[in-house]
């Protein structure tokens, strides 16, 4: 069980106003804990705002509540008794403009689930443990005996179903099934969360599986694999890279990978990576030799440079951590 703090209670409970944000990008957990939380706060007749650096892909629109998301223009100039930052490492991971706002916010709160946190808040709710920011969540509003409604608990649903692959990756714990289990008991809509979180692909992003899939890759050992995503490619088929999200199950699902990457081209010389690991490697801490991190199974970071050079780049980095831990065996 996670500690809310005797000061983090006091501030949730006499704070009006709320300003709540998460990392760039935001992926199902951010945007399910902000509207989640946004949500509950906002049913205890709180005052919420939440925003975003990136407007909600329309793959998330299904979301109740989903409208709540701004742009920080929407709030500029207005002042927050209290900042939440859900699922976020560290302050540089907030959109710039986003960051500055919460210079507006009295005290600042970070909740979140990654082991690289930097504990950047006046109240830091962090538990590397927790299969997703959603299941801290709801073990806060249940400590803060804040009422979970339905639409509240399939946001919430929704984050735990991404950040665990739909009960699949190893961060899935007794827990993370027990919180799941209480959502649905709070009427979280199981069924709209899995069809439009698994069954509603576009034709475009499938297509880009397939450019993608030709690319696919295998180190000589068999234990590094990875793909590519040009802008080109998302470009000729009409997808945004966020849609590219879960190709990295691709590499990763193939026997005796160890290590699986996916690269995505999202700039001029910018290239972002997104790590995971089947059993025993911490991509996390190979994603710190690039400066980025995440969790020991799942990680990423952005490195400057084209596709090939860093491609050459990460694949060397990564065949070298197997290779070392290969030698201690
Ligand atoms: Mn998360």
């Amino acid at each position: 069980m996670i500690s809310i703090g005797i000061q983090g209670a006091e501030v949730i409970k006499t704070a009006g106003s709320f300003l709540l944000a998460s990392h760039m990008h935001p992926d199902g957990d951010a945007i399910g804990s902000m509207i989640g939380l946004g949500l509950a706060l906002r049913d205890i007749g709180k005052n919420v705002a939440i925003i975003s650096g990136q407007p909600v892909p329309p793959s998330y629109h299904f979301l109740p509540g989903s409208e709540m998301v701004s742009t920080p223009q929407g709030v500029h100039g207005r002042r927050f008794d209290c900042g939440i930052v859900l699922d976020c490492t560290g302050l540089e991971r907030l959109p710039e403009e986003v960051n500055k706002l919460f210079d507006c916010c009295g005290t600042l709160i970070n909740i979140d689930h990654h082991v690289s946190n930097d504990f950047f808040g006046a109240v830091n709710i962090v538990d590397s443990s927790a299969s997703a920011t959603a299941e801290i969540l709801y073990q806060v509003l249940s400590a803060l005996k804040i009422g979970i409604s339905p639409d509240v608990a399939t946001n919430l649903y929704a984050a735990l179903v991404t950040d665990t692959g739909s009960f699949r990756y190893q961060n899935t714990t007794n827990r993370c099934h027990l919180v799941a289990s209480l959502l649905l008991e709070r009427g979280a809509d199981h069924h709209l969360v899995q069809q439009c979180l698994n069954e509603q692909k576009t034709l475009a992003s499938i297509r880009l599986l397939q450019k993608g899939l030709s690319t696919l890759s295998l180190d000589q050992e068999g234990q590094v694999a990875w793909m590519t995503i040009s802008r080109l490619n998302c470009l000729d088929e009409g997808c945004r890279m966020e849609e590219s999200e879960d190709l990295i199950n691709y590499p990763k699902s193939i026997a005796g990978v160890e290590i699986a990457v996916l690269f995505k081209e999202i700039g001029d010389h910018e290239v972002r990576i997104g790590f995971r690991s089947k059993s025993f490697a911490d991509v996390n801490a190979l994603a710190g030799r690039f400066g980025g991190g995440g969790h020991m199974r799942a990680a990423g970071c952005t490195v400057k440079g084209t596709l090939q050079e860093v491609e050459a780049l990460v694949i060397d980095a990564a065949r070298d951590y197997l290779q070392k831990k290969r030698e201690v065996l």
